[in-house]
């Protein structure tokens, strides 16, 4: 549509190979056929041993006075806005999955140990096979971006809506009890389970239930249901989202473990997507089928009328809007994908750097805990500089430090080794999804800010690469002073108590454990502080802000 790859672009987008694929381990696929089966199995024998349960509805239908009936304007306009950002929140999240298109319940992230996988690709194990290398391609229609390889973006339109999303939900709730709309949705008794049970059998056996009107009541099954959408999985989608962030993780530990580990909490975000899909594909349904014209009036009125086509047109319309918007959504991801970036680290950026960010990340894992595998990112360096290094086992390496600094050096690694060491065992978050624990052993940057003395003015440090970014150009990303300094931010010439290898980063590669993984420079050629990371490449903080668009603050 909007699209025009170079060759470049295409080979990472929109790749030859763009087959969808859905592979379910074995043990998952027997779990959910089992809880299936075992549900409608139920079902069907309770109906054809005892016949249909009576239905509870019936007992609504004798009731005159009516409390609480019909919707008022506020509830209306949450209901839709809040489609609207979960439509958004859906696609979006859709498109990130994708560019580590693996679910696991193990932080380490094995391939091959995860639950639910989108690629039928199985690791190589006799060449380098990157995570960058591992993301698909999802169509623009379902994801946003969609394409392949769009996580910056994708994250974009994620992060600045969902805190809209929260938003209107927090209004909603808050509406609801300060009103007496609270009773239609929330159970009165116990007895709702059995009756919501006996409606189910009803649908389950292809018998539609007793209509009681949505407008005066809700059947049982619908009442727990709407209850548990608004009061389960907002909830949950919220606290297995945050969970996913190394900010979050790195504070508070204690609270990726509500959903077992990290991974745990992505694999939970993921099944309360798909249990929010399965709602609004069965929500549609009912709406459809059990008086369309007049429901959509309720929904949209908050009328009561089964012969007014207005609540249809204006539902239309509202959908409409919806697909218009991502119509007008796919262009800016294209054309405009600064404004994205830029809104997110406005609003996001801003939001974490004066919270979470003022609080110290700690280390708490154990040896214990080191991941029997780790993904590697990024592509080896090809200059004939670092090979040449490589060869000789860097022993002619040296690090130049410098720019806005009283004291600019040049270490070899010995001298760096010398100056001091610290070693901390710790998550590494990538953008794309995965995970792994790992030792690192090096160089508290701290150590070495002392030693240069930058200037006063000096807000950033550079970190160049010889190694190149996935469009080529030097890889190079840049810290805040502030984070530089912050405990567990080093210099690191070892990765599980062994000397980095080339694949990690050798011969030194920055952690910095607040951020995410694309901030931590492998393969350092030389370090530089400056006043801003503005004048540096094409000025938004590194080579995957600049060419990816990823996150300017990556806090998160
Ligand atoms: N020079 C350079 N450093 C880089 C990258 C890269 O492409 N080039 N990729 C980054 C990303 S996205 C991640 S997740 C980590 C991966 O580190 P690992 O290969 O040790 O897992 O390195 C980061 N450092
Ligand atoms: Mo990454």
């Amino acid at each position: 549509m909007f699209t025009h790859f170079n060759q470049i672009e295409k080979s990472v987008h929109y790749p030859q190979d763009r087959k969808l694929f859905i592979g379910l381990n074995p043990y998952a696929f027997l779990i959910i056929g089992i809880v299936f089966l075992g549900i409608m199995g139920a079902a069907w024998i309770q109906f054809l041993v005892y016949g249909l349960p009576k239905d509870p509805s019936l007992a609504l239908l004798s009731i005159t006075e009516v409390k609480v009936k019909g919707f008022p304007l506020w509830l209306i306009l949450c209901h839709w806005v809040n489609f609207f950002f979960l439509m958004i929140l859906i696609k979006s999240g859709l498109s990130i999955l994708m560019d580590h298109p693996r679910l696991y319940w193990n932080k380490g992230c094995t391939p091959g140990s995860e639950w639910l996988k989108f690629t039928p690709l199985i690791v190589p194990k006799d060449k380098l096979w990157t995570a960058k290398d591992d993301a698909r391609y999802i169509s623009p229609i379902i994801g946003l971006p969609g394409y392949r390889h769009t996580v910056g973006i994708a994250r974009g339109w994620h992060f600045i809506h969902v805190l809209f999303f929260v938003l209107n939900g927090i209004i909603f709730i808050t509406l609801l009890f300060a009103g007496d709309q609270w009773q239609r949705i929330t159970p009165s008794s116990w007895q709702i389970i059995p009756d919501a049970w006996a409606v189910f059998v009803h649908y389950a056996t292809f018998n539609l239930p007793i209509e009681p009107d949505g407008f005066y009541h809700y059947n049982a099954l619908q009442q727990i249901s709407y209850f548990g959408v608004i009061f389960i999985l907002g909830p949950l989608a919220m606290l297995s989202g945050v969970c996913m962030s190394p900010a979050i993780d790195n504070r508070f530990y204690w609270l990726p473990k509500l959903f077992g580990n990290r991974q745990g909490a992505r694999s939970a975000h993921f099944l309360v997507m798909l249990a929010y899909v399965a709602f609004i594909i069965v929500h549609v349904t009912m709406v459809v089928i059990t008086g369309f014209v007049r429901n959509m009036n309720h929904i949209t009125l908050g009328t009561d009328n089964p012969a007014d086509y207005t609540g249809l047109y204006i539902g239309s319309a509202i959908i409409l809007f919806t697909i218009a918007f991502f119509v007008y959504a796919h262009w800016v991801s294209w054309k405009r994908p600064r404004w994205v970036q830029r809104t997110d680290a406005f609003i996001n950026g801003n939001l974490w750097q004066f919270t979470i960010n003022k609080l110290k990340p700690r280390a708490y894992l154990k040896k214990k805990d080191i991941s029997p595998f780790f993904w590697p990112n990024g592509n080896l360096p090809i200059s004939e500089k670092w090979k040449k290094l490589a060869e000789n086992k860097f022993k002619d390496y040296k690090l130049k430090v410098g720019g806005l600094v009283e004291n600019p050096v040049e270490l070899s690694l010995d001298d760096i080794k010398n100056l001091g060491k610290e070693q901390n065992i710790t998550m590494h978050h990538c953008v794309q999804g995965w995970t792994g624990v790992a030792e690192w052993g090096g160089l508290p940057i701290k150590v070495l800010v002392d030693l240069v003395k930058p200037h006063p003015s000096v807000t950033t440090v550079v970190f160049y690469s010889f190694g190149e970014g996935l469009y080529g150009g030097m890889y190079y990303d840049t810290i805040t002073l502030d984070n530089c300094l912050k405990p567990a931010s080093i210099l690191a010439w070892e990765m599980n108590y062994e000397l980095l290898s080339e694949v990690h980063g050798a011969p030194l590669r920055l952690r910095v454990e607040n951020q995410l993984g694309y901030k931590m420079v492998k393969w350092i050629e030389r370090i530089e502080f400056v006043e801003t990371y503005k004048t540096i490449g094409k000025g938004y903080g590194g080579k995957n802000e600049d060419d990816e668009y990823f996150d300017l603050i990556a806090n998160v």
